[in-house]
């Protein structure tokens, strides 16, 4: 039975009491015009308009015989007696139980009064004892009305539940004396009706407020609607975007030249996803490799680096990036041979870390940088870049909390005060990077490189009240939330 839709029931009522007098049985009626219509809802809708005197009502109270599933499956498929005759007739019969079983009980001693099965002498199972029969019981419930008239047969199909009584009560509708009242339902949404508002007063044929067809289109994902969001802020704030479609990265760009050691944990296989084919790369210049290894082996740029053995077979390998800032190790390396200018870059893509899997931390996520190179930056201008930009997602109170990088120094962690959550939350990690990065890839010595960085999926879980990650991300992923998920607003703080 599906909801009765008022504004059609209307519609159709009047249309036939428009063009008809009266109608006799209201029940009739309603499964004439729409078999899912409930005939309960029907009568409730009927009272109202008689308590305005549009419609008059006579209800009379009638039962009814009704087909019970068992009758319906009956007619669909042929009685349970017939049905136990054709198993019968199929390899060498059925032994009582399984009649029973498979056709219920009735069906068995049916088909024997009716001659149609007997017990087979020798294998005591039930065989066919007539070649064809008529399925009467099926016949008789397919024509309820006009061939179960005998009380008798009305009490067997009762008995054998293929019928039940059913309260069929109905009215008759005959039209109220304000049935003329009733404003007359306007076809059209016409200017004059829009002019001074008057389609405020008018019905309508038409359901002006039924909810359209929701068109079938795309959805965006919660995540790549709080992207949106934070690329508009950084685009706000005079960024540029990074180009960062290369999920695989090799040791180099993503470790060595950001002044990350060998040996550090970081980078074994317990944490970085390290790929068989290509098993290695060589995209970096001999002179930055050098001075790569230099700065890691020996040091230099007023630094005594870490004095390894530092080896290119390391630095060749390739990986999933763990980071972004092996984009931002590649753009700056172009601003330095391109010649340097002042630059402020950002990215937003995935990174790739083989984490131990928990309700916020999959072995992928998106991490958000922000990097800007001029001269004489300082930790004031990262703190308060930083600030800014996260005074446009709408937290304040930003807290900093001395960190350590092997790329940045001095490094931060962001805190900051999260109203949604009410507390302060841990928003990202931040830092100045080191000489021993920049200067190898031929930045001037007066050139400061300030960065921060964070995830897309916290600020999404927040906004979005989403305690499990795999619930937006990965292969069970919540389908109908990624569909019908609000819209994603930051609302910048005063
Ligand atoms: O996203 C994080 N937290 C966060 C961010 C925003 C937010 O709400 C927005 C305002 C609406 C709410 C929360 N974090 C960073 C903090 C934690 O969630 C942390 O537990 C998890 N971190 C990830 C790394 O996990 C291993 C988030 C991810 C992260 C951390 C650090 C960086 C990037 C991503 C970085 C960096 C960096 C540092 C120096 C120079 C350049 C980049």
């Amino acid at each position: 039975m599906s909801k009765l839709d008022k504004d059609q029931f209307n519609n159709k009522l009047f249309e036939y009491l428009d063009s008809n007098n009266e109608i006799v049985n209201s029940r009739e009626w309603v499964k004439s015009v729409n078999e899912q219509w409930d005939h309960q809802d029907a009568v409730g809708i009927l009272k109202s308009w008689e308590s305005l005197g549009t419609v008059v009502l006579t209800f009379v109270n009638a039962t009814g015989l009704l087909l019970t599933e068992k009758g319906k499956q009956a007619v669909a498929n042929g009685s349970p007696e017939a049905l136990l005759w054709a198993a019968c007739g199929v390899d060498g019969g059925l032994t009582p139980k399984e009649a029973s079983d498979r056709f219920g009980p009735t069906a068995f001693g049916a088909a024997r009064s009716k001659k149609w099965i007997d017990t087979d002498k020798v294998t005591k199972k039930l065989v066919q004892s007539a070649t064809s029969i008529t399925d009467a019981t099926r016949e008789i419930l397919s024509d309820l009305t006009n061939r179960l008239k005998e009380t008798k047969d009305i009490n067997d199909m009762k008995k054998s539940g293929f019928v039940e009584e059913k309260n069929l009560n109905y009215c008759k509708i005959n039209k109220g004396e304000k049935y003329g009242n009733r404003k007359k339902k306007q076809a059209d949404l016409t200017l004059d009706m829009l002019k001074d508002d008057a389609w405020a007063q008018e019905e309508f044929k038409f359901n002006v407020n039924s909810k359209g067809l929701v068109p079938d289109s795309g959805f965006r994902h919660p995540l790549s609607k709080v992207k949106a969001e934070f690329k508009q802020i950084f685009l706000d704030m005079g960024f540029q975007e990074m180009p960062t479609m290369n999920y695989v990265e090799n040791s180099f760009w993503n470790f060595d030249a950001l002044f990350q050691p060998q040996q550090h944990p970081a980078r074994d296989s317990h944490d970085t996803f390290f790929l068989s084919d290509p098993e290695k790369s060589h995209d970096f210049t001999d002179d930055h490799l050098e001075k790569v290894k230099t700065v890691h082996s020996k040091g230099g740029y007023g630094s005594i680096g870490y004095i390894y053995d530092w080896k290119l077979e390391e630095a060749e390998k390739n990986i999933l990036r763990t980071h972004t800032t092996a984009v931002s190790a590649r753009m700056l390396y172009k601003l330095a041979q391109t010649g340097f200018k002042p630059q402020k870059f950002f990215s937003i893509d995935r990174v790739f870390r083989n984490e131990s899997l928990d309700a916020t931390h999959l072995a992928e996520f998106h991490q958000v940088e922000g990097v800007i190179a001029d001269k004489e930056i300082s930790l004031s201008h990262l703190i308060a870049v930083i600030s800014e930009f996260f005074r446009r997602l709408g937290i304040d109170n930003i807290r900093f909390k001395p960190a350590y990088n092997p790329y940045t120094e001095p490094s931060m962690e962001i805190f900051g005060y999260h109203p949604q959550l009410k507390r302060f939350v841990e928003l990202g990690n931040s830092g100045i990077f080191r000489p021993e990065m920049l200067r190898p890839m031929g930045l001037p010595e007066d050139v400061r490189v300030a960065a921060w960085g964070l995830s897309l999926e916290r600020p999404t879980m927040i906004k979005y009240e989403i305690d499990n990650i795999r619930s937006i991300f990965g292969n069970n992923i919540n389908v109908n939330f990624i569909q019908n998920n609000p819209i994603c607003m930051f609302k910048p703080l005063k």
